[in-house]
């Protein structure tokens, strides 16, 4: 219960922390009101900021203070967000409601949701280069952000979040029996923990973590990232619509191989078990007060929606 109150409370501050760097959709020019009103709704429509909260915990666990991490969080659910905008439309997943909401396509109209994602990820890097330049005279910091910068964009690229995502949609054009473990494995790792992982190295490296410990938090978040989508096909087969605020029963209707359709729901939720342990192993193995992130994984692992 401790837990999810100071879940709930740190959601709470990271939702003004992002409000502060989402373009206001009263700015002129005007013409272009309609994109910023989609791209704010998007973001304000709800999630659980676990992202950013990851990324501001591994900063605390290495010692950082103060606001250097603010424009990446921003950025990191930015990010996070135009992924699931565009995940939603039509040429995807053709979904009409995430996070309880309707889908910004089905309130905004289909380009108008591409335009949202779009929007979105060029607004994540502007906002960390924007930072950067006000840094420019700290060149220890500048060049923590730059190393970060690097992070958020290679893992939410080709090689991360965007290459994990296209061969999903590949396979989803092949029958489930092509499906390797080899092939979901990749899939997992890339198109969820990806971002996952980012978050963590990029908390560390803001607070001036050493090169190790950096990749532990890579190791980490691999684990976790691994967790928590298979969490997220066990909660497909077992959730709820109410509680996940998204349909439910998804992955069946479109006839998709999951880690619960290779492997059985048990065998699935034993994974879960095993690798969120390794991942608070390795935190553990840092020697610091890990209290919260350790608590946070715990429930990431665990969770209802
Ligand atoms: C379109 C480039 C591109 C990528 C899409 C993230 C993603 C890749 C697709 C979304 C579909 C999906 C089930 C992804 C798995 C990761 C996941 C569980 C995302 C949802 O993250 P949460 O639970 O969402 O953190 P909230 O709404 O809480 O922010």
């Amino acid at each position: 219960m401790e837990t999810e109150r100071e879940i709930e409370a740190r959601r709470e501050r990271i939702d003004a922390v992002i409000e502060r760097y989402l373009p206001d959709a009263e700015e002129k020019p005007y013409f272009d009101k309609k994109l910023r009103e989609a791209m704010r709704y998007s973001v304000s429509a709800g999630g659980k900021r676990l992202r950013p909260m990851l990324m501001e915990a591994c900063f605390e666990l290495f010692g950082g203070s103060g606001e250097s991490v603010h424009p990446f969080m921003a950025a990191i659910e930015m990010i996070h967000t135009y992924s699931l905008v565009h995940d939603d439309l039509p040429a995807m997943d053709n979904d009409l409601y995430r996070r309880g909401k309707k889908t910004t396509h089905a309130v905004y109209g289909e380009a108008m949701g591409i335009l949202a994602g779009d929007g979105l990820l060029n607004f994540a890097y502007e906002t960390v280069a924007k930072a950067m330049a006000e840094q420019a005279a700290d060149r220890d910091a500048l060049n923590r952000m730059v190393q970060a910068f690097g992070v958020l964009s290679s893992f939410a690229g080709v090689r991360g979040m965007v290459g994990g995502q296209s061969v999903d949609v590949e396979s989803e054009s092949l029958p489930p029996s092509a499906m390797t473990e080899e092939k979901l494995n990749y899939i997992y790792e890339a198109k969820t923990g990806a971002l996952i992982q980012a978050s963590m190295m990029i908390g560390a490296i803001l607070a001036g973590a050493d090169e190790d410990a950096v990749s532990r938090m890579q190791e980490a978040g691999h684990c976790l990232g691994m967790a928590f989508q298979i969490r997220d096909d066990i909660l497909d087969v077992t959730g709820t619509t109410e509680v996940l605020g998204k349909p439910v029963g998804s992955d069946e209707k479109n006839n998709k191989a999951t880690s619960v359709t290779l492997r059985g729901v048990e065998q699935a939720s034993s994974e879960v078990e095993s690798l969120s342990q390794d991942a608070v192993r390795i935190l553990d193995g840092l020697g610091r007060d890990d209290t919260f992130l350790r608590e946070l994984f715990l429930y990431l692992t665990d969770r209802e929606h």
